[in-house]
């Protein structure tokens, strides 16, 4: 599975506080450790610290000072396209842009930038009105982003589709139906789109919220989760990763296949 480290993210006091201050080191910090940890790919997220406006600006900010410390390709997450597309051209490494919801304005703006940039894709199975509930409408909105894909010329294993899943305190019933949804978005096309979930999204405000990532990381990549954005400092949350490629035959067993799992 391909971990995208989620800490370089404004919701965070220290990245916020650093965005606003320029101040290069927390950025610096967490890129170097979520490498340690297994990421393969960085989030990155100004979220509300920087005012719109700024934002294009802060990107590529950001992009150039991470790039200093890591070699890690960068899944660029704003809904704020100018400020992606300012990101995407400081990149040395082909992107992932995080996300597009499934609504065509917005598909119009992001297929054809991700194409020029050779980048990847994370589309969402929602729109303007929200996220279904139902796996069967996720999928609706999973099948409009194939069919983008087709008609920009994205390559299908450069989509991911991103079924959304929400705090399981405050919406218990969405969780296996995300699941379900991630079984039939691997149905749609041959080859199939991949998967991604903002997996930290499923224990928010709850107790024991690392052993809740973990347990549902485990029974999502056991429905076809290709991707997960991920606390990749959690070593148990790691650790279950790498058994579940163990346990699915993604991977060949060996007796130290946890610490290979993290020189990939
Ligand atoms: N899908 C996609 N992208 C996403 C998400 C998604 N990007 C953002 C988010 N969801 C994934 N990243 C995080 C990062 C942190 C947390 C959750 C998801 C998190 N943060 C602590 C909290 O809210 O309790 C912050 C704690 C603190 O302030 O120290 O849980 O779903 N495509």
């Amino acid at each position: 599975m391909l971990i995208i480290g989620e800490r370089i993210n404004g919701m965070f006091k220290d990245i916020g506080e650093a965005l606003k201050n320029k101040d290069p080191k927390p950025l610096q910090y967490w890129a170097v450790k979520q490498a340690e940890g297994g990421a393969h790919y960085l989030d990155v997220n100004s979220g509300p610290a920087i005012p719109k406006e700024e934002r294009p600006e802060a990107y590529e900010w950001m992009v150039e000072v991470i790039q200093e410390v890591s070699d890690l390709p960068l899944c660029l997450d704003s809904t704020n396209y100018d400020a992606i597309e300012a990101g995407l051209k400081h990149c040395k490494r082909p992107a992932m842009i995080n996300s597009v919801p499934a609504e065509r304005p917005k598909i119009e703006r992001v297929f054809p930038m991700a194409v020029k940039f050779n980048a990847a894709v994370i589309g969402l199975t929602m729109d303007k009105v929200g996220i279904p509930l139902n796996a069967e409408n996720r999928v609706a909105f999973a099948m409009e982003l194939v069919a983008a894909a087709d008609e920009f010329g994205l390559p299908m294993d450069e989509l991911f589709i991103d079924p959304l899943i929400l705090p399981c305190n405050v919406a218990q019933e969405h969780a296996r139906e995300v699941l379900e949804a991630i079984r039939m978005i691997k149905t749609l096309s041959n080859p199939a789109p991949k998967t991604v979930l903002g997996l930290s999204n499923v224990s928010q405000k709850a107790p024991d919220r690392h052993l809740i990532n973990r347990t549902y990381m485990a029974m999502a990549m056991g429905a076809g989760l290709d991707a997960a954005i991920i606390d990749a400092n959690d070593e148990a949350l790691v650790d279950t990763a790498a058994t579940a490629e163990i346990l699915l035959n993604q991977n060949v067993y060996c007796d130290s296949y946890i610490k290979v799992f993290r020189t990939r």
